[in-house]
């Protein structure tokens, strides 16, 4: 809901349509909708006024064809009065109504508004208690401590409010796939535990697409009382703060997690919910022109050939419908998935059942917690055929890394560990470090003994573009390297990528046939989706890599899956799926 409205600038730049579109208008109902909440006006005009603009929102056509046509008023919520306010605003670029709605309120209302965890009720509260009129104002007012003692306020919801201006300062509202995940899991695994409560629930959003990083979390169920749904979803153990809570949809904090939007569907519209609210936006503006030229129309509750109800309960009657496969949610980022669905020539992803093995884990002979064998008893758990034994080489001191002589008493160990293993192999593997001067930490010699060598930057991240590639290029060249791990070494909102020339890299990946890693740790995911896209391109093959340092690490696999997913990966693209790794 609100998220929408601030979420406008990207979705403007992202879609350059006519000056006037659609969503911008639909935004001025929003914000007059807001305005009016904010003022405590009538809650039915209020709830008018978001009407029309989701319907514009929702609009296959033109409004300003519409408005052209004289026909604003045959759409659902719009009457005289708001067909004006329409006209107006694209006459003028300014509605009449919004402006006198805007007099007495103070402009800083307006970024409190944008602050995650206030809404317009929340804004009129802390205007009118305590004299909040701007960020600055609710900032100081949730330190000292005044606004959990306001009504239906409370210590979360101060803390939150507190985050939400910190996020927002930052920029940096998302967060890492991995955590939206950890807490989607457990709010739909709470839920799906109350007996007879959801017939079925599932997450949506970009946490369904997979994205590195989230915004908020969108959760979609049905069931036979979506009163009682939402009451449990409200009062989920995992709850820190609820943000609205409607007849069906409620928006809450999850403590130290994000914000989780449940929305409760008619069961026979669950497919076309589904479809919608996974997105991308992008991917669903390119789906609503192919229904529109098909004279079909798309929107969260169904497929509709004039009245006529097309398709609705399950997703892929909708795609079918339109003429194309189903696809993957992984892909729906309007990259080309849809004319590859229509033409019938989209991959078949690689999936987490067709990893055999993991390229890069640490033991405790370097920096990571447990011994060889305990991680080859945990990689056997998971069902592995291999595992790779990548500890870090000398130049890495705070990592504990592993001189020449060191190596060779590993690999004497994994050895003997072999002999006694059954059902896996340990590989005998080293993550080489490709050090400062352009040169591997250790000699040829020696990498030529191993099993698997991974070369990776660890230091010197600011040196120009022309030296990093060129250590890059050693790297490549080098025939006993078989992997360039987490090639870009970018931390997801932490670190950028140091200056590497990934087109340029992958084209030497290529000639020298070295793999490239995704690194599935959350913060790296490393190549990223288009990278690994253009790696396919180029024929160059892709090795999944966790970097556990503890058993449990090992569980990081999915996320580099979904990374390999997104780059559009099939199975022959992913070394990771031969029980025994084989790379030039
Ligand atoms: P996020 O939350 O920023 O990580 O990304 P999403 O993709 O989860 O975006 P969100 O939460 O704003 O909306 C969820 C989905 O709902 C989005 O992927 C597509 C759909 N959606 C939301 N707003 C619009 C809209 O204005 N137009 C269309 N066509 N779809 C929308
Ligand atoms: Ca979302
Ligand atoms: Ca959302």
């Amino acid at each position: 809901m609100r998220r929408k409205r601030w979420r406008c600038a990207t979705w403007r730049k992202e879609n350059r349509g006519p000056t006037v579109d659609n969503h911008e208008v639909a935004q001025r109902f929003e914000e007059l909708a807001d305005l009016l909440e904010f003022k405590g006006e009538n809650a039915f005009k209020i709830r008018a006024y978001r009407r029309v603009a989701r319907v514009l929102d929702d609009l296959t056509e033109d409004v300003a064809e519409l408005a052209a046509a004289g026909t604003l008023r045959n759409l659902p919520g719009v009457g005289e009065a708001t067909a004006k306010k329409i006209n107006e605003y694209l006459e003028t670029g300014k509605i009449t109504r919004l402006e006198q709605a805007k007099k007495g309120v103070p402009p800083g209302i307006f970024d409190v508004l944008r602050i995650q965890g206030v809404g317009p009720k929340r804004a009129a509260l802390l205007y009118k208690e305590i004299g909040v009129d701007g960020v600055d104002a609710l900032e100081k007012a949730a330190q000292a401590h005044h606004v959990r003692d306001l009504p239906g306020m409370g210590e979360k919801s101060e803390e939150n409010i507190l985050r939400g201006i910190r996020l927002t300062r930052a920029g940096a509202e998302r967060m890492l796939l991995s955590v939206a995940l950890a807490a989607a899991n457990a709010v739909v695994d709470e839920l799906k535990s109350q007996r007879g409560l959801v017939s079925r629930i599932t997450p949506a959003g970009s946490l369904r697409r997979r994205r590195e990083s989230i915004g908020d979390v969108d959760i979609l169920a049905c069931g036979r009382d979506p009163a009682k749904i939402i009451q449990a979803f409200t009062h989920g153990s995992h709850v820190s703060d609820v943000l609205v809570a409607g007849d069906t949809k409620a928006s809450v904090v999850v403590t130290r997690g994000p914000q989780v939007d449940l929305r409760v569907v008619e069961p026979k519209q669950f497919g076309a919910a589904l479809q919608y609210f996974t997105g991308s936006k992008a991917h669903n503006i390119k789906l609503r022109g192919i229904a529109k030229q098909k004279k079909m129309k798309i929107n969260e509750y169904g497929l509709f050939k004039g009245r006529k109800v097309v398709a609705s309960a399950e997703e892929e009657d909708i795609y079918r419908a339109l003429g194309m496969e189903p696809m993957p949610p992984e892909l729906r980022e309007d990259r080309g998935e849809i004319e590859a669905a229509i033409e019938g020539r989209l991959p078949k992803l690689v999936e987490h059942k067709d990893i055999k093995g993991d390229f890069h884990v640490h033991s405790s002979h370097s920096d990571g917690k447990h011994s060889i064998s305990e991680m080859a008893d945990a990689a056997k758990d998971a069902g592995y055929k291999f595992i790779v034994i990548t500890d870090h080489s000398k130049s890495l001191r705070i990592a504990n890394g592993l001189t020449e002589q060191r190596v060779r008493k590993q690999m004497k160990e994994i050895a003997a560990l072999n002999r006694k293993l059954r059902g896996i192999r340990v590989l005998c593997g080293i993550e080489v470090d490709i050090k400062s001067d352009g040169t591997l930490d250790l000699p040829d010699g020696l990498l030529a003994e191993l099993d698997v060598v991974i070369a990776a930057i660890h230091s010197a991240f600011k040196q120009s573009r022309e030296k990093i590639m060129a250590r890059m290029a050693v790297a490549a060249k080098n025939p006993h390297v078989d992997i360039i791990a987490h090639p870009t070494g970018r931390l997801i909102g932490q670190r950028d990528e140091y200056d590497v020339d990934v087109p340029e890299l992958i084209r030497m990946a290529a000639a020298t046939k070295t793999a490239l890693e995704i690194n599935a740790h959350p913060e790296r995911l490393d190549l990223n989706d288009i990278y690994c896209r253009m790696a396919k391109e180029h024929g160059v093959k892709v090795a999944i890599g966790t970097d556990a340092h503890r058993a449990a690490g090992l569980d990081l696999m999915g996320l580099g899956v979904a990374v390999a997913r997104r780059g559009w990966l099939a199975k022959r693209d992913v070394l990771n799926t031969n029980a025994t790794p084989r790379f030039k």
